[in-house]
Protein backbone atom coordinates (compact mmCIF):
# COMPACT_ATOMS: atom_id res chain seq x y z
CA UNK A 1 0.00 0.00 0.00
CA UNK A 2 1.15 3.47 -0.98
CA UNK A 3 1.67 5.33 1.97
CA UNK A 4 0.17 9.07 2.40
CA UNK A 5 2.69 12.16 2.18
CA UNK A 6 2.76 13.78 5.47
CA UNK A 7 4.95 16.02 7.05
CA UNK A 8 8.50 17.51 5.73
CA UNK A 9 8.21 14.78 3.14
CA UNK A 10 4.96 16.41 2.05
CA UNK A 11 6.10 20.15 1.99
CA UNK A 12 9.51 18.90 0.08
CA UNK A 13 7.70 17.50 -2.48
CA UNK A 14 5.46 20.12 -2.74
CA UNK A 15 8.01 22.24 -3.19
CA UNK A 16 9.40 20.41 -6.26
CA UNK A 17 5.94 20.80 -8.19
CA UNK A 18 5.73 24.96 -8.73
CA UNK A 19 3.38 24.63 -11.20
CA UNK A 20 0.78 22.91 -9.14
CA UNK A 21 -1.66 24.27 -6.35
CA UNK A 22 -3.36 22.44 -3.51
CA UNK A 23 -6.99 21.68 -4.37
CA UNK A 24 -9.13 24.25 -1.12
CA UNK A 25 -10.78 21.18 1.10
CA UNK A 26 -9.01 18.36 0.35
CA UNK A 27 -5.80 16.72 0.08
CA UNK A 28 -4.64 16.79 -4.03
CA UNK A 29 -3.06 19.12 -6.14
CA UNK A 30 -3.90 20.49 -9.70
CA UNK A 31 -2.48 22.33 -12.73
CA UNK A 32 -4.46 24.18 -15.63
CA UNK A 33 -3.06 23.05 -19.21
CA UNK A 34 -3.95 25.22 -22.09
CA UNK A 35 -2.46 23.88 -25.29
CA UNK A 36 -2.80 25.30 -29.23
CA UNK A 37 -5.71 23.25 -29.85
CA UNK A 38 -7.96 19.97 -29.22
CA UNK A 39 -5.27 18.00 -30.86
CA UNK A 40 -2.56 18.64 -28.61
CA UNK A 41 -4.97 18.61 -25.72
CA UNK A 42 -6.26 15.03 -26.16
CA UNK A 43 -2.29 14.22 -27.47
CA UNK A 44 -1.52 15.48 -24.17
CA UNK A 45 -3.94 13.39 -22.32
CA UNK A 46 -3.10 10.18 -24.17
CA UNK A 47 0.08 9.96 -23.18
CA UNK A 48 -0.84 11.02 -19.50
CA UNK A 49 -3.49 8.25 -19.69
CA UNK A 50 -0.90 5.96 -20.92
CA UNK A 51 1.70 6.02 -18.16
CA UNK A 52 -1.15 6.32 -15.76
CA UNK A 53 -2.66 2.91 -16.74
CA UNK A 54 0.43 1.44 -16.49
CA UNK A 55 1.11 2.76 -13.23
CA UNK A 56 -2.27 1.76 -12.05
CA UNK A 57 -2.75 5.49 -10.70
CA UNK A 58 -5.03 7.42 -12.50
CA UNK A 59 -5.69 11.59 -13.08
CA UNK A 60 -9.09 13.11 -12.22
CA UNK A 61 -9.13 15.05 -15.24
CA UNK A 62 -11.60 17.68 -17.53
CA UNK A 63 -10.95 18.84 -21.20
CA UNK A 64 -13.05 21.61 -22.20
CA UNK A 65 -11.25 22.10 -26.50
CA UNK A 66 -7.59 23.09 -25.71
CA UNK A 67 -7.85 23.59 -21.89
CA UNK A 68 -7.03 20.25 -19.56
CA UNK A 69 -7.76 20.47 -16.05
CA UNK A 70 -5.89 17.76 -13.89
CA UNK A 71 -6.20 16.83 -10.10
CA UNK A 72 -3.89 14.20 -8.48
CA UNK A 73 -4.74 12.42 -5.11
CA UNK A 74 -4.37 9.55 -3.72
CA UNK A 75 -8.00 7.83 -3.17
CA UNK A 76 -6.59 4.50 -1.34
CA UNK A 77 -4.86 6.59 1.23
CA UNK A 78 -7.53 10.00 1.58
CA UNK A 79 -4.47 11.98 0.19
CA UNK A 80 -1.19 12.83 -1.82
CA UNK A 81 0.80 9.72 -1.97
CA UNK A 82 4.56 9.52 -4.15
CA UNK A 83 2.28 8.52 -7.14
CA UNK A 84 0.90 11.65 -7.44
CA UNK A 85 3.75 13.02 -7.24
CA UNK A 86 5.29 11.02 -9.95
CA UNK A 87 2.50 11.62 -12.02
CA UNK A 88 2.93 14.97 -11.69
CA UNK A 89 6.51 15.08 -12.23
CA UNK A 90 5.73 13.25 -15.55
CA UNK A 91 2.77 15.75 -16.53
CA UNK A 92 5.56 18.11 -15.98
CA UNK A 93 7.99 16.63 -18.33
CA UNK A 94 5.88 16.78 -21.44
CA UNK A 95 4.86 20.01 -20.94
N1 LIG B 1 -5.94 6.29 -8.97
N2 LIG B 1 -5.71 8.46 -8.28
C1 LIG B 1 -5.85 7.18 -7.98
N3 LIG B 1 -5.88 6.82 -6.68
C2 LIG B 1 -6.03 5.53 -6.32
O1 LIG B 1 -6.06 5.23 -5.12
C3 LIG B 1 -6.11 4.56 -7.34
C4 LIG B 1 -6.08 4.99 -8.66
N4 LIG B 1 -6.17 4.10 -9.66
C5 LIG B 1 -6.36 2.71 -9.41
C6 LIG B 1 -6.33 2.34 -8.00
N5 LIG B 1 -6.22 3.23 -7.05
C7 LIG B 1 -6.40 0.89 -7.68
O2 LIG B 1 -5.36 0.52 -6.78
C8 LIG B 1 -7.70 0.41 -7.06
O3 LIG B 1 -8.05 1.16 -5.95
C9 LIG B 1 -8.80 0.29 -8.04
Amino acid sequence: MTAKLTGPARTQALAALPKWQQVPGRDAIKRSLKFADFNQAWGFMSRVALVAEKADHHPEWSNVYSSVEIVLSTHDVGGLSEKDVALAKFVDSIT
